[in-house]
């Protein structure tokens, strides 16, 4: 069985990441979408069960895609499911300079491989954070993030 994690924030999922998730799932027989967070940090728009939820929503229908949070270091994450890849989204060379260190930090713990593929260029722009200054201030996000995802983030805001 060859497997791979797909790790993030995913505060809240794009459809750049949805884009990296699905063509993961063509290349690996399971693919695991592994939420970092910290529970002594409360941070983010949407808690992390939320985020488990959305993911689980909009990949349901891959079929070979498990969503699962955690907390300390990825390379701990992957040993205990045994892991041996991560997959990343590459954006552009600004992306470059902060994964090749993590890629090198968590081989380097524990030869676990770090893969990079080159974003859509439809998503290239796209971040979970710009996704929310956005919507803050009105702007249509639509198309950029899935429907489900877009619902919840409009009544998030409306509440705040
Ligand atoms: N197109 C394609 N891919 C994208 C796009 C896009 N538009 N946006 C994001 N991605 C991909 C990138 O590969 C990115 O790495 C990934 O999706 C997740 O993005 P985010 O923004 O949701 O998540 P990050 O970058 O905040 O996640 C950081 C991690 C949680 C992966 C990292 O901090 C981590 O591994 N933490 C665990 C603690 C640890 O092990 N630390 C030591 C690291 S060496």
């Amino acid at each position: 069985m060859r497997r791979v994690v797909c790790p993030g924030s995913f505060d809240p999922v794009t459809n750049g990441h949805l884009d990296i998730i699905g063509r993961a799932s063509t290349l690996y027989d399971e693919v695991y979408v592994a939420i970092g967070f910290n529970r002594t940090k409360r941070s983010g728009l949407f808690d992390v069960d939320e985020r488990v939820e959305m993911i689980e929503e909009v990949t349901a229908h891959y079929g070979n895609v498990k969503v699962e949070a955690f907390e300390g270091l990825l390379v701990d994450f992957c040993r205990r499911r045994d892991i041996p890849a991560i997959i990343k989204g590459l954006r552009a060379v600004t992306d470059f300079d902060y994964e090749l260190q993590m890629a090198q930090m968590n081989y380097g713990l524990t030869e676990v491989e770090t893969l990079f593929v080159a974003t859509n260029p439809l998503y290239s722009f796209l971040s979970s954070s710009l996704i929310k200054e956005v919507a803050t201030y009105g702007g249509d996000v639509s198309g950029l993030v899935p429907p489900t995802v877009l619902r919840r983030l409009t009544e998030r805001l409306a509440d705040k």
